[in-house]
């Protein structure tokens, strides 16, 4: 008679969920003792680095992840980094131990007090089955929800004495089902959007995340050309939708209501595609849309849809879309693109340290054309962007929404899911904090990224934010002399302080080599993102 654990792991190996990104407690020692040959476990020291590395290996993998935690209390260590994952769409399935069923209800030393509750509104559904039976079944329903569109985090609790009890034998059944979904514009849809597009005098695009996450970019590249459009990153987008040398390419836009609007003067047709409708940060009042400007926008979540302020949207397959569009507009109606002005000079860093732009140019002009980076380095974004060249989809990864505390471990989590492409974490002093114990994971498992550290000593971003809210002098900001190649010692990965471009270079290119991870440490400028 099998039970209700030998079904849930052949419901995992068939759907390819075989590796469990996890933190134990003992209620999870029963699901995990005598873990089946063809699984592996990879231990994070922390639930905000087992969630953040199994975020990032699911965007990149484009696929699910499965996380194990421990009850309430490693799900509440991980939930920081749920608000990531819940707007980044990624597709995690996140189980958690149970004190024994019958237990729960007085409320036992790590029994999870309303368990399905805990992780709300950071997942997409969760769940505690109502009985041993159910589990297998409820399990499917999480893997089936994580991976429909849109995509998401989904919880699942599991008291750990349904693990030995009797599965049903029709729990077969879940073994090999699967589901889809089929969401094409219908022939007339289809049309009257192209016709719009044509008739626009001056269209523009802003690409989303979502674009990434499917690879279209290189669909989105083709109806760019195909309307001769400028092509703009959404706000705060966690991934990077097109090619950042195009001669469409205009940058990121800035994540503000007056700024984006003001951007946007001119154009007649705003067409937005795998972004919401706008992820915003800083507080600026104006109008959401210039004067006489239609925004119509593509995403795979209905729940962006409904909740945008302005525009017409269309819920649909990005990549099916983006493709059917390219072939039915009318191309050449428009002057043509003009190749974008060469990358300008990184601007030169004072005594002692070096600009931000100077540490992304190094490692732009060192690291492979195919480098993956994971940035989580507040202050330094314009800098980076100022200074890219992404060539590739898959090759940029931010924390959507800002939790820091994904950029160490989500760089070895995607490291782990394309190990053909070198990952390189460009991270602050601040940030790298939340999520330091990556690095034990790293050196442990041998995850070859290169984790590069900007020292500057502060929490920038927040130095610029207080000027932006006029806030005055505001405690709790500086953050002066931690060591982080100390810090990386002690978690077992070898780590450099480079202060020169030269010896950055040096100090990459052995890092490069090295195929297991590395840590430099650099000390870095003030600048505002
Ligand atoms: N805690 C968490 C989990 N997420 C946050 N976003 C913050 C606190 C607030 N915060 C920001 O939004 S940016 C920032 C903090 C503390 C500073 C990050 O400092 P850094 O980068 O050294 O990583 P910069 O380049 O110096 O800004
Ligand atoms: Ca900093």
């Amino acid at each position: 008679m099998a039970s209700v654990r030998d079904v849930t792991f052949e419901l995992l190996r068939a759907h390819g969920l075989t590796t469990i990104f996890g933190n134990p407690g003992s209620n999870e020692l029963p699901f995990l003792a005598g873990l089946p040959d063809d699984f592996r476990y990879l231990l994070g020291l922390h639930e905000g680095v087992v969630l953040a590395m199994a975020d990032g290996y699911a965007q990149a993998r484009r696929g699910p992840a499965l996380v194990n935690l421990h009850a309430a209390a490693g799900t509440g260590n991980a939930m920081g980094q749920l608000t990531n994952s819940v707007y980044s769409h990624s597709p995690l399935v996140v189980t958690a131990g149970q004190q024994v069923r019958s237990t729960v209800g007085q409320e036992v030393m790590l029994a999870n007090v309303d368990a399905a509750a805990l992780p709300r509104p950071l997942v997409k559904w969760s769940s505690e089955p109502a009985s041993a039976e159910d589990v297998p079944r409820t399990i499917s329903q999480a893997i089936h929800t994580a991976t429909l569109a849109p995509q998401g985090p989904v919880y699942v609790s599991v008291p750990y004495d349904d693990w030995r009890a009797e599965s049903s034998v029709e729990a077969r059944h879940l073994l090999s089902r699967s589901t889809v979904t089929a969401a094409a514009l219908t022939t007339p849809q289809l049309t009257e959007l192209a016709a719009m597009l044509d008739r626009a005098e001056r269209p523009v695009l802003i690409l989303g995340p979502d674009v990434d996450a499917v690879a279209a970019n290189d669909h989105a590249v083709a109806l760019a050309e195909a309307l001769a459009a400028p092509a703009w990153i959404a706000p705060s987008a966690s991934r990077c939708p097109f090619p950042t040398r195009h001669p469409a390419f205009r940058g990121v836009l800035p994540a503000g209501v007056k700024a984006i609007s003001d951007l946007l003067a001119g154009h007649d047709l705003v067409l937005v595609v795998g972004a919401p409708v706008f992820r915003y940060h800083q507080y600026d009042p104006g109008r959401y849309l210039p004067e006489g400007t239609r925004l119509v926008h593509l995403t795979v979540d209905p729940g962006e849809a409904a909740r945008a302020p302005m525009g017409d949207a269309i819920v649909c397959d990005l990549a099916d879309t983006l493709a059917r569009l390219t072939a039915a507009v009318t191309p050449g109606r428009r002057a043509a693109l003009v190749p974008l002005p060469p990358i300008p000079a990184p601007r030169p860093g004072s005594a002692g340290r070096l600009h931000p732009e100077e540490v992304f140019a190094v490692l732009r002009d060192t690291a492979p054309a195919d480098t993956v980076w994971v940035t989580e380095s507040t202050s330094t974004t314009g800098a980076f962007w100022a200074q890219a060249d992404l060539r590739e989809p898959g090759s940029y990864y931010f924390p959507a929404s800002g939790g820091l505390g994904f950029g160490l471990p989500a760089a070895v989590g995607v490291q782990l899911a394309d190990p053909d492409r070198q990952v390189v974490a460009l991270v602050g002093d601040g940030s790298a904090n939340y999520g330091i114990t990556a690095l034990w994971t790293a050196a442990r498992y041998r995850i070859p990224v290169i984790f590069v550290i900007l020292r500057n000593g502060t929490y920038g971003a927040l130095r610029w934010f207080a000027q932006v809210l006029a806030a005055g002098e505001t405690p709790g900001l500086d953050i002066a002399d931690i060591d982080f190649t100390a810090l990386a010692a002690g978690y077992g990965v070898t780590g450099v302080t480079v202060a020169s471009r030269t010896a950055l270079v040096e100090a990459v290119t052995d890092a490069l080599a090295a195929g297991e991870p590395r840590l430099i440490q650099v000390d870095t400028d003030l600048t505002t993102p």
